[in-house]
């Protein structure tokens, strides 16, 4: 008869896996006790898409779908090939779920109706954010917020379900593809990450209820748009400099959110002479992150007002953020808000 090995052995190959997105879904189901399961069914389906694009990602320069797809988008931006897989996944995944009956993606210039005329939620994504950095191997993200529908279930998805303000979201999250697939999401119960786990084919929880720092060390801005920036900014972005903060920007939103949530940090996109209403888009990346800043203790504003407080009039409006720890925000809004001199 073979012998017992040892019993630390033994621990070693029973430890627990940790706990797995799905189980973590059911477990805090309570928190959102209209949902009876929509929600965390389309928590899945995000789930589901994000591991089906990053399969295709992880091969990209293998299988021919680097580079562009020869077309642009309602952004006017050239898709990349992964943009639009990425937006097939995602947008099949989320109808297939059939508890989405709307879906805004910057992808597509109007509301998607998923056909599922009796769902209570609407997805409005980014399914491919920075995909300009795909063909150079640096991370990109997905980002999606998630709201109920204001139109009655049963009628065919309205405008004005998909025109609600980022307060209104009961859920928004990412995906970081980087050197590990990473899937972060609040209910407005604190921020959650997992980590994909590619033996067992699991996103498992690996940094439950995330804090960020009320004050860190990172600024993350583009340093060509330095002459667009108002004088308020520039001298914030000089006081960053007199503290010998560090200066990091990867120019893949998700990529910098994500280390300045982990890190304590501030992300600029102000207004610049090419984007004057700001770059970044209100209804599938600012209001996400946003929804996710204040959750982890952050805060985020357009250098005027609450990012969630904002009334969206157009579903691919855009907005300028600044975003990170509450100090370094509010820091920068009172060099920002000083009378120009
Ligand atoms: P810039 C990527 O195109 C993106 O939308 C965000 O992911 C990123 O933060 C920003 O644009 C980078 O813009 O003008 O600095 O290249």
């Amino acid at each position: 008869m073979k012998p017992t090995p040892p019993q630390k052995d033994l621990n070693r190959l029973v430890a627990s896996i940790g706990t797995t997105l799905d189980r973590f879904i059911t477990q805090r189901q309570q928190e959102f006790p209209y949902a009876k399961g929509e929600l965390s069914q389309i928590l899945r389906d995000v789930g589901l898409a994000a591991k089906i694009v990053h399969k295709a990602m992880m091969s990209s320069g293998l299988i021919g779908i680097e580079g562009p797809a020869g077309e642009r988008n309602v952004q006017g931006e050239d898709q990349q090939k992964l943009d639009v897989v990425a937006n097939v996944r995602f947008v099949r995944a989320l109808t297939r779920g059939q508890e989405v009956c709307a879906i805004i993606s910057e992808e597509n210039e109007h509301l998607i109706d998923t056909g599922n005329p009796q769902a209570k939620y609407i997805v409005a994504m980014d399914p491919l954010d920075g995909s300009s950095n795909i063909d150079v191997n640096v991370p990109v993200g997905t980002i999606f917020s998630i709201y109920r529908r204001q139109s009655p279930v049963g009628q065919p998805p309205t405008p004005a379900d998909v025109l609600q303000k980022g307060a209104d979201q009961v859920a928004s999250g990412y995906v970081l593809y980087g050197s590990s697939l990473i899937l972060t999401y609040t209910t407005g119960y604190g921020v959650n990450s997992f980590t994909y786990d590619h033996t067992i084919g699991e996103f498992i929880l690996s940094h439950p209820n995330l804090k960020t720092k009320e004050h860190g060390q990172i600024f993350s801005y583009n340093e060509g748009n330095y002459h667009d920036f108002g004088q308020g900014t520039r001298a914030y972005l000089q006081h960053c400099r007199d503290q010998r903060y560090t200066a990091r920007y990867v120019g893949s939103l998700v990529a910098d959110f994500h280390r300045n949530l982990l890190k304590g940090g501030i992300f600029f996109y102000p207004a610049t002479a090419k984007s004057p209403q700001g770059k970044l888009r209100l209804l599938y990346e600012c209001n996400a992150l946003a929804f996710l800043a204040e959750q982890a203790g952050g805060q985020a504003t357009n250098g005027h007002q609450r990012i969630l407080e904002i009334v969206p009039t157009h579903i691919h409006q855009r907005s300028p953020l600044i975003i990170g720890s509450a100090g370094m925000v509010a820091d920068a809004l009172r060099f920002i808000d000083q009378p120009e001199g």
